[in-house]
Formats: structure tokens, C-alpha cells, sequence
């Protein structure tokens, strides 16, 4: 096995900046380079590295990854004025240009691919490249993030080409996903692409849809693209450690990488203005110590992002300390993760089931999946619970092209669908077992749940609508089964065996509806084997948040728990309430027995008289 540690590093590339005001992109200073190499020489770290000299990129290894055009728009703003400088950078997200940039992007590139020639020649065991621009946001044909080449997924296409490998492994553990990483490799099972982020439930720049755990990777790549999406700020050593210990590390040990890239931006650790985490400087040592336990300890560290100058550059030291294989230093902080931490954990490795065996045996699916009108909310939801942001315009359209668009013209009608049909098409392909969402037009968005229902290929599904709502369905063909609970006598709208009007008056007193669950609509409905359960709740219920949550919990033993409830209101002591029954965190209370009143006794025992012969369940005695 090689020894020694190489490092890059050329002061050259401090040698652009930013030339105008811009608050976003005001943060990425040459200094960031200046003050990392001081430190690194304070702590005599310098000297035990082997030294290697940058080079230039050439063209051809630019276009392993980019464009020709995109380079010829980066190789031209060597000669612009700023005036030009800032219009070539305002068609990039957070990025600028300066005349340096395209010297030190390619001496960027050229210093990324020299330590891959270091440590695939022996000549060195592993080391780190400082480099100016960071890379890991750029893509084939855009700048973006202070990135312009993309330092690291060249490096992957390069250690590909020249020394034929099959498996790298890239680990980005920078604060902010490496989109255009993800898309160079999506389709490409040979690298493994593995990062961690601020995500925020989309909130957090990029704000990207496919930054979120469920983007997996795609056709022949799907299983090699790994996001952990942070969803709060905060995070810190213990929730870093946990996330290499259940999602990186298995995998990367099943995958067996020939060598690893890190994407090593430290703008993840403390102090960090973007990234407004906690991990201290030693947990880099910490993960660079666990990733040089793979690959034969082949491991090339480039710098990305990083902003906070002496956090940064104490992390830049404890991974050079570690690659020089220093003892490591102790790790601080309660060794607990955070729920959010492991929330996000637990989804990585759920999406990721499929296709590692290291996870295929042991991830509970998530239960729950909640859409709700106010994400501010969403804390007050048992933490099973998975709360689902908006689809994508695009992701809508593939759901409502399918059907006649008439019923959804409004745009309010359409947010409402989108929360039905996003958390029924988790229910619908098992990646939960049930789900709540509100919405406020709940019959036309359980119209459109039924159609959903029934081109996904489903037999029967029961609708329970509790309250006062119009439905227009077809029931005929015993696809769906209505049974409304409603305050109002209904007036004979259909004679379908397959709509069932429970008639119950609301009494505060003594509203007992163990009656009606369990002397009619559960001997109704296990008759029926329904595949699914909707229950939609609309206005002028009858039944009390309790009443809900005990119906809810009893018809768990139906459709294999597959439930979709649909709320009208958004009332959230309500959504709370069945969140709780749905996720089986507790158990609905409901006091004292309390009788029922005559006249809904009554009502059961008319229908019970009615109903008996369709529904055999429902059968009690022997005399009728
Ligand atoms: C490399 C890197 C961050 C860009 C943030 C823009 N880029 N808001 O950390
Ligand atoms: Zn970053």
C-alpha cells in the first residue's frame, strides 16, 4: 500500500474575486484559500505533505463534463470589463466572474486531476487539493454556486478513462447538494454519489425538488445516487456520524469503491454563515477517518465550499492530520442525533432499499404521510409522520393530464388535488401505508383520488364521507362503496347497493358511536374486502374528533391499513388527532360509556334490518 499524504495547493487561485456588490456571492473570498494554507502551516502540516504542483486543465478534460459552448462562454470573459463580467455572471445563479476566473477554474481542474495521478500512481496514499472555484454546482452547460468546472465529477470521468475504474465513490459532505454531480452520474452505476445537505423541506438554496431523499438515481444509475436532506439547521457531530454510520458507510462497503472523491466543502461545519451547522472541526477527522478504510485508503479531499475563515480552515487541518494518519482527535457533544436527523435517515434508507442489501433487510417503511395546508403545523404531527411538501407543476401535470382537466380550472381545487393525490400515489406504490390531507374541495379531489384509484389498477375501494358532501360518482359497479355519515335524512338520491346513508344526529351528551362502528360500518365493510379506505371528512359532521380517530383506528384491520383520510377543514387539533390513530401512537380516549340515543340506535337497527342480506357481516340473530 502507498504512503504519504499529497497536498495541492497553488496561490495562484487566490487571485480572482468579487468585483461588485453581490450579498450572495460576497462570501466566497480568496482569503478562504490564504487563511486554510496559514493554518496549515502553523500546525507543521505543510511540511509533512508531499508537495505537488498544479497544472492547467486541458479542453479536452473540461469536456469530459461540459460543453464546448459553455467553455468558450467561460474562456471568453477572460477579457471582458466588469461591466460585461457582471452580464455574463447574471445568467448563472450565484455566480460571478472576474478576468482571472477561467485561469484559476482550469488550475482548479488541473490540481483535482494531479492528485488523482498521485494517488492512482502510488505515489502518494491520499491526499487534498485547496482549490478556487469549487466545483460541485457547476454543470455540463452552466456556472452556478461560485462553481464554473466541475472539479470533482471531472476527476471521476478522468480516474474512469485513464485508469479504467469501475467503481468510484464520491462522498460530498459540502452543506449544500451537489447538484450538478448528481446530474453528471444520475444514469451512471459506476460512480456513487453520496451527499448530505441543508434542505429544509426545499426551502434551502438550490431549492431543487431532486435534492430530496427519494431522488435515487436513474434508469441503470438508480441505487448510486444517495441525498440526505437536512430539514433543519443545527445539525451537529452526532447527527453527521449517525448518517455515515446508517446510509454511507453500508452502502459504500457493499458498493466497494476503488477510490473516493471528496467533495470537501466545510461550509457544513460550525460558524458557517451558509450552512448553520454544528459539527466541530473534528468531525471531518472523524469522517475522513472512516472513509480511508475504503478503497485501499485511496482518497482524494478537494476543497468546495466553506466560508467561516477559522472553522474552515481548523476543518481543512483536522483532514490533512487525518490523511497524514494522526491519532484522532475525541469527538464532542452528547452522541445523540435529532429526530429530524433521523427522520431523514430512516427515508434515505427507505428509498434506498431496493437496491442495497445492507438496508434490505431491517427499514421499517415510514407509516404516515401527512399533506397539510399549513407546514408551520407540521411539528405538531407525531414525528413518524412524514410531511409532504407541494408536487411540482410537472409532477401534477402527469396526474391530471390523465384525467378530463374540466374539474380543476380553479387554482385553489388544484393545491387541493395536489395534496390528495401526492400523499394516495405514496399509499398507492407501498412507500407508505396511509396518509392524511387536507383540502378544501375534498369531494372533487376524492373524485379525482377514485379515478387515480382505479387506473392504478384497484378493485374496490370503500369511501367513508363523514358529513355533509356531494359526490358524483358512478356506482354501479360495486368499485367504490359510499357510506356517508351525515346529520341531514337524505333524501333517496341513488337505490346503488354500494351507497349506504347512516342517518346520525349529533348529540354532545352521549354520542356514542361504538354503536354505529362497530354494529354497521365495520360488519359493512369487512364484508366488502375493500383494497382501500378513503375517508373523507366535510363539513357538519356529525361525529366528534374522537368518534374520527376510533373510526380510523378500527378500519386499520381493512386494505392491509391502507388509508387515505381527506379533510376538508384544517382544523389541526383534527389532523393531530388522526395522525395519532394512523401513525398508532396513541389510542383515541373517549371517558365514560355513554349510551347512544334512541333515535340513532334506531337508525342502526333499520339499516342492520335493510342491509343484511348484501351484507352478511352485518348478521346477528338467527330469527331474521
Ligand atoms: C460551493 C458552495 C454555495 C453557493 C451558495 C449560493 N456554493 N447561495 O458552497
Ligand atoms: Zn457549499
Amino acid at each position: 500500500m502507498a504512503s504519504g499524504t499529497a497536498l495541492i495547493y497553488d496561490d495562484e487561485m487566490t487571485s480572482y474575486k468579487l468585483l461588485w456588490d453581490d450579498p450572495e456571492c460576497d462570501i466566497e473570498v480568496p482569503e478562504r484559500l490564504l487563511s486554510s494554507y496559514e493554518q496549515l502551516k502553523h500546525y507543521h502540516l505543510v511540511e509533512r505533505c508531499i508537495h505537488v504542483p498544479v497544472r492547467e486543465g486541458t479542453e479536452e478534460e473540461i469536456m469530459l463534463v461540459h460543453s464546448s459552448e459553455y467553455l468558450e462562454v467561460v474562456k471568453s470573459t477572460q477579457t471582458m470589463n466588469e461591466e460585461e463580467l457582471q452580464r455574463v455572471s447574471e445568467n448563472y445563479d450565484a455566480v460571478y466572474f472576474h478576468p482571472n476566473t477561467y485561469r484559476c477554474a482550469k488550475l482548479a481542474v488541473g490540481a483535482t486531476l494531479q492528485l488523482v495521478d498521485s494517488v492512482m500512481s502510488g505515489k502518494v496514499r491520499n491526499g487534498m487539493a485547496l482549490v478556487r472555484p469549487p466545483g460541485h454546482h457547476s454543470q455540463r452547460n452552466a456556472a452556478n454556486g461560485f462553481c464554473v468546472f466541475n472539479n470533482v465529477a471531472i476527476a471521476a470521468q478522468y480516474a474512469k478513462r485513464r485508469y479504467g475504474l469501475q467503481r468510484i465513490l464520491i462522498v460530498d459532505w459540502d452543506v449544500h447538494h451537489g447538484q450538478g454531480i448528481q446530474y453528471v452520474f444520475e444514469e451512471d452505476p459506476s460512480v456513487l454519489y453520496y451527499s448530505w445537505h441543508r434542505y429544509e423541506h426545499q426551502q434551502f438554496w438550490p431549492l431543487l425538488r431532486e435534492s430530496d431523499y427519494d431522488a435515487v438515481g436513474q434508469g441503470k444509475g438508480k441505487g448510486f445516487n444517495l441525498n440526505v436532506p437536512w430539514n433543519k439547521v443545527g445539525m451537529g457531530n452526532s447527527d453527521y456520524l449517525a448518517a455515515f454510520f446508517h446510509v454511507l458507510l453500508p452502502v459504500a462497503f457493499e458498493f466497494v469503491p476503488e477510490l473516493i472523491l471528496v467533495s470537501s466543502g466545510y461550509d457544513s461545519g460550525i460558524g458557517d454563515p451558509e450552512g448553520q451547522m454544528n459539527a466541530t472541526p473534528e468531525c471531518f477527522a472523524h469522517l475522513t477517518h472512516f472513509l480511508m478504510q475504503l478503497a485501499n485508503g485511496r482518497l482524494c479531499a478537494v476543497l468546495e465550499g466553506g466560508y467561516h475563515l477559522k472553522s474552515l480552515s481548523e476543518s481543512v487541518c483536522m483532514t490533512v492530520k487525518t490523511l497524514l494518519r494522526d491519532p484522532l482527535p475525541q469527538i464532542s457533544g452528547e452522541m445523540a442525533p435529532c429526530l429530524s436527523a433521523i427522520e431523514s435517515i430512516q427515508n434515505v434508507r427507505g428509498a434506498h432499499k431496493p437496491y442495497w442489501k445492507c438496508l434490505m433487510y431491517e427499514v421499517p417503511p415510514v407509516k404516515t404521510a401527512a399533506a397539510i395546508v399549513s407546514k408551520a403545523d407540521a411539528h405538531l404531527l407525531p414525528v413518524s409522520v412524514q410531511v409532504e411538501m407541494e408536487m411540482n407543476a410537472q409532477e401534477l401535470n402527469t396526474f391530471v393530464s390523465a384525467f378530463d382537466a374540466e374539474l380543476v380550472k380553479e387554482e385553489k381545487a388544484l393545491l387541493s388535488l395536489q395534496n390528495v393525490l401526492a400523499v394516495l400515489d405514496k399509499i398507492l406504490k407501498k412507500k407508505v401505508c396511509s396518509g392524511i390531507a387536507e383540502s378544501s374541495v375534498a369531494s372533487v379531489s376524492t373524485t379525482f383520488a377514485l379515478k387515480h384509484c382505479f387506473d392504478f389498477g384497484l378493485q374496490r375501494v370503500l369511501c367513508i364521507v363523514i358529513g355533509d358532501m356531494d359526490l358524483e360518482l358512478d356506482l354501479d359497479d360495486g368499485k367504490i362503496l359510499l357510506m356517508n355519515i351525515c346529520q341531514k335524512q337524505q333524501t333517496e338520491k341513488t337505490n346503488s347497493k354500494y351507497y349506504i346513508s347512516l342517518n346520525w344526529k349529533e348529540d354532545a351528551e352521549r354520542n356514542n358511536f361504538f354503536c354505529a362502528v362497530l354494529g354497521f360500518i365495520l360488519p359493512v365493510a369487512y364484508s366488502y374486502q375493500p383494497d382501500l379506505v378513503i375517508i373523507v371528512i366535510g363539513p357538519n359532521r356529525s361525529l366528534g374528533v374522537n368518534g374520527i380517530s376510533l373510526l380510523t383506528c378500527l378500519l386499520q384491520g381493512l386494505a392491509e391499513s391502507q388509508i387515505l383520510v381527506v379533510i376538508q377543514d384544517t382544523e389541526i387539533k383534527l389532523v393531530q388527532s388522526v395522525a395519532k390513530a394512523l401513525s398508532g401512537v396513541s389510542t383515541p380516549d373517549f371517558g365514560a360509556y355513554a349510551p347512544a340515543s334512541q333515535e340513532n340506535v334506531l337508525e342502526i337497527k333499520r339499516l342492520r334490518d335493510q342491509l343484511q342480506q348484501e351484507w352478511k357481516m352485518l348478521r346477528c340473530s338467527v330469527r331474521d
